[in-house]
């Protein structure tokens, strides 16, 4: 990795609701209704505005597929936008999981840079209730963060966000390999 994409990319422990990055990325379901874990934070802080316009983007094309993402806006967060992607619920790793976890990155990066987006902050996709063992995940969002910095321009800057200790470790390993 050349010095200039690792000054690009960093992990921080914490919440992400809090982080005023250009957008927030968030572990959402083909539905883009809301749930639990990290999409239940992101629709509690932001309130309506962002289901509202996760309705609109349903009723045009039917929600969202596993590994693909949409952009909204961040509502009352502190980031301007909320980019919801999608990951795959772990199957024991040979029903495409690793392909379509990579996918969500790419799909995400790419509506950043579509949208020529400042800084976008990662959720730990997959991680939680979809059950992706983590270690493998990490290696995952690093490796495809990593490429895309290499060879594109925007965002400028990626953050990982990482909420409990385990993957703080583990995104601070991947990173150093
Ligand atoms: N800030 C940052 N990370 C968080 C936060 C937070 N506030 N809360 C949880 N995490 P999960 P999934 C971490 O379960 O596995 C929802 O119901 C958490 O520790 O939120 O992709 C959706 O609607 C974990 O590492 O997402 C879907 O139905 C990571 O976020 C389903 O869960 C992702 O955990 C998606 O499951």
């Amino acid at each position: 990795m050349s010095d200039s994409t690792s000054s690009r990319l960093r992990v921080v422990q914490g919440d992400i609701t809090k982080l005023a990055a250009t957008a927030i990325v968030n572990a959402a379901n083909s539905s883009l209704l809301g749930g639990g874990g990290v999409d239940g934070a992101i629709h509690r802080a932001g309130g309506p505005a962002i289901l509202d316009e996760c309705r609109q983007i349903r009723a045009r094309q039917g929600g969202c597929k596993t590994g693909e993402a949409v952009i909204t806006t961040g509502g009352r967060l502190p980031a301007q936008y909320v980019i919801h992607t999608v990951g795959p619920v772990w199957n024991g790793g040979s029903k495409g999981e690793p392909e379509l976890l990579a996918a969500c990155y790419r799909n995400s990066l790419a509506l950043a840079l579509e949208r020529r987006l400042e800084s976008v902050a990662f959720s730990s996709i997959s991680t939680g209730v979809y059950g992706y063992p983590k270690a493998d995940a990490a290696a995952i969002a690093v490796r495809e963060v990593r490429q895309w910095l290499a060879t594109h321009e925007w965002p400028q800057e990626v953050v990982f966000v990482v909420f409990d200790e385990e993957n703080n470790r583990l995104y601070e390993q991947a990173l150093a390999g």
